[in-house]
């Protein structure tokens, strides 16, 4: 096969701090099918995707978990890993934030940007969202909050590194411009003109001293790079990219990337932050950035908290692999927001890969089993109808090439689908059936048989890098070697070797009704149900004073092993308050923790010490031992909680 020259596609790289749900999977499975796409057509493909592990939010959740922020990232990318290759996912690389050869280039990019006067320090006031890892100026939160993902910011004012982006903001205007493929869909370019580049560029805040997991910078140790500098930087630190030194051959050889493959609500980075360190740096941008859409359950956004959150395993466990991968590739539109849900997900598997696919398969495996024990010749007797079916098939090779060529994914999965759909067809058309009946039409069944036959191959060869495992199923029910893409350039290289006897049902049709209650009573497994208590009224509820207090001092209680005696900041007063939580949390990792404490229940004794109040926790039984996490909030101390 010709070789058609190099290709790196990169995820973007998920961030460390929790399970990915759906949303976030499809992500690398589209990539994942743009990258075996592109090694069917010969290119040499690179495919890189890793964790982002870094930054406040992972550090505060790893706090919360008892553990420390490396342990807590080396199990979540465990975690990440393993979602992504229970999908079938052909990364060539996995890295994560935190690998050694990454931090040392950050910390060099870092300082040859400081040195070239593109970095420098002041200090910096502004509203501070830690999900989003974000400074926010006053004008540009919405409501109050933060305008990306509305969680509430708070104040925060540091001395800091700022990286001067408005030097560079003409000659990236000029760059997009003159680029119009870079960023894509084209929707999102004109967002990135006109709300951000055009209206001019302000200079970002690049280190934080508010927390301490991150890229130290290495001549202020103080600050830590901001995770956005540290994160972008995988794509070149990932090839073996050196400052200072030679590159690794591999960086050679694939950078520039060909596609940064990203959500849409990250395209701001990847399409400003990110070809303007590379510009100070002096390396060549990315051909191309994607920002895909987003994937909603119903009409709502994926989120934990809500829990509507659906996530790739519990799909696989009723599905299987490539129906999932079917359905988020098939379903997520070009720009627009896509949908998922248990009962889509059941609907489409019914009529796209049972009714059409599947059964298209299994028909014909059948029938060439039946009526010529599995082995066709190449006795043809063609008709015009044929020609028509050959013709579709070849149409279908060049429609998914050029909607591949856009990205557009759906679209030629779609295409492929229309094959399958075509060729049912054909079998309504040509009848085999009462072809049987008639010696006499035995070369025409034979030639219909192989037109089928072919057109299933055709449409599984451009299938492969979209459901991988099931297309090597159907090669090896046809029994055929002729699986490249080179044998799609003319109608007619199926070799007629035997077929399956007994071919396997690729796709069971799902009885709705019973599937959906056999997956409420799996996911609803474990889930405690909560024993309710009984109704009260407001101004009942409003007796209990609750505020929040930071803890300064605790420590064991000595005649009470399960205790742990705290003394609680709360602005206006301290005390000492006992709480029974000595098995989840060593004591001095609690000092400097906010608690939140009921302030005006009864004071009690216990084993001799008193406790004025009680702090919160929220607790829960998980395989039979119990949970506890004490309740924090990022608000002031002495604040009322109500
Ligand atoms: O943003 N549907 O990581 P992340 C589709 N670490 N895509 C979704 C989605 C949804 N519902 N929700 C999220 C980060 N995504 C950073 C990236 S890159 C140098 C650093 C996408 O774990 C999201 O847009 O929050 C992003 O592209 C990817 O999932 C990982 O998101």
């Amino acid at each position: 096969m010709e070789n058609k020259g190099k290709y790196y596609i990169t995820t973007a790289i998920a961030y460390a701090s929790g399970k990915p749900h759906i949303g976030n999977t499809y992500e690398i499975i589209m990539a994942d099918s743009i990258a075996r796409y592109k090694r069917l057509l010969g290119y040499d493909v690179r495919f890189q995707t890793g964790t982002d592990e870094h930054g406040q939010k992972i550090e505060e959740k790893a706090r919360n978990a008892g553990m420390t922020p490396k342990a807590f990232v080396d199990k979540q990318a465990g975690e990440i890993k393993r979602i992504f290759d229970l999908m079938n996912t052909s990364y060539d690389k996995f890295i994560r934030t935190t690998d050694d050869y990454h931090e040392k280039e950050v910390q060099k990019i870092f300082k040859k940007l400081y040195d070239q006067g593109d970095i420098y320090k002041s200090e910096y006031e502004g509203w501070y969202c830690t999900p989003c890892e974000s400074f926010w100026t006053e004008s540009q939160l919405v409501d109050g909050k933060c305008p990306t993902c509305g969680a509430e910011v708070h104040k925060e004012k540091e001395e800091s590194y700022f990286f001067k982006l408005s030097k560079y903001q003409k000659q990236l205007e000029e760059y997009i411009e003159t680029h119009p493929e870079f960023i894509q869909p084209e929707s999102r370019k004109n967002e990135m003109l006109n709300n951000f580049i055009r209206p001019g560029l302000q200079d970002l805040c690049v280190s934080r001293t508010s927390f301490k997991w991150g890229i130290p910078v290495d001549f202020d140790d103080k600050h830590v790079v901001y995770v956005w500098i540290d994160a972008l930087s995988n794509y070149i630190t990932g090839l073996g990219y050196h400052l200072d030194g030679k590159n690794d051959e591999l960086y050679e050889k694939f950078w520039p990337a060909d596609l940064h493959l990203i959500g849409k609500d990250i395209v701001r980075f990847h399409t400003i932050y990110w070809p303007i360190m590379l510009m100070a740096i002096g390396e060549p941008l990315p051909k191309q950035v994607f920002g895909h859409p987003w994937m909603l359950v119903g009409e709502d956004k994926i989120s934990k908290s809500k829990g509507n959150a659906i996530y790739a395993d519990d799909l696989v466990d009723f599905f299987g692999v490539d129906a999932v991968r079917y359905y988020v590739l098939h379903e997520m539109p070009f720009a627009q927001d896509g949908t998922i849900t248990w009962e889509l997900m059941i609907e489409r598997i019914n009529s796209d890969l049972a009714n059409v696919f599947g059964n298209l398969v299994n028909r014909t495996v059948a029938m060439t089993n039946k009526y010529f024990d599995g082995r066709l010749n190449r006795n043809f007797k063609e008709e015009p109808l044929d020609q028509e079916l050959k013709e579709f098939a070849l149409q279908t090779v060049r429609t998914v090439d050029e909607k591949m060529d856009q990205l557009r994914v759906g679209d030629s999965l779609e295409a492929i689908l229309e094959l399958f759909r075509r060729c049912n067809k054909y079998i309504d058309e040509t009848a085999p059936w009462t072809l049987a009946k008639d010696e006499e039409q035995k070369d025409r069944l034979n030639t219909v048989l192989y037109n089928l036959l072919e057109g299933i191959r055709f449409g599984t060869v451009l299938l492969a890098p979209f459901m991988p495992e099931t297309t090597e199923k159907v090669f090896a029910q046809l029994n055929t070697q002729e699986t490249s893409y080179d044998s799609l350039t003319a109608f007619g290289a199926y070799e007629c070797n035997k077929v399956t006897e007994k071919p396997e049902v690729l796709f069971a049709r799902l009885d709705p009704e019973k599937t959906l209650k056999e997956i409420h009573e799996k996911l609803d497994q474990g889930k405690v149900k909560i024993e309710h208590k009984p109704e009260i009224e407001f101004p009942e509820f409003d007796k209990v004073e609750m505020v929040v207090g930071k803890v300064i001092e605790c420590k064991k209680h000595l005649d009470a092993d399960k205790i742990l005696v705290f003394n609680v900041d709360f602005a206006y007063e301290q005390r000492q308050i006992l709480s029974g939580v000595a098995e989840f949390y060593k004591p001095e990792e609690l000092v400097g923790r906010k608690v939140i404490a009921v302030m005006n229940l009864k004071p009690r004794k216990i084993r001799g010490l008193d406790s004025n109040g009680m702090l919160l926790s929220a607790v829960k039984e998980e395989n039979g031992k119990e949970k506890l996490e004490l309740l924090t909030s990022e608000m002031e101390i002495g604040s009322i909680v109500c």
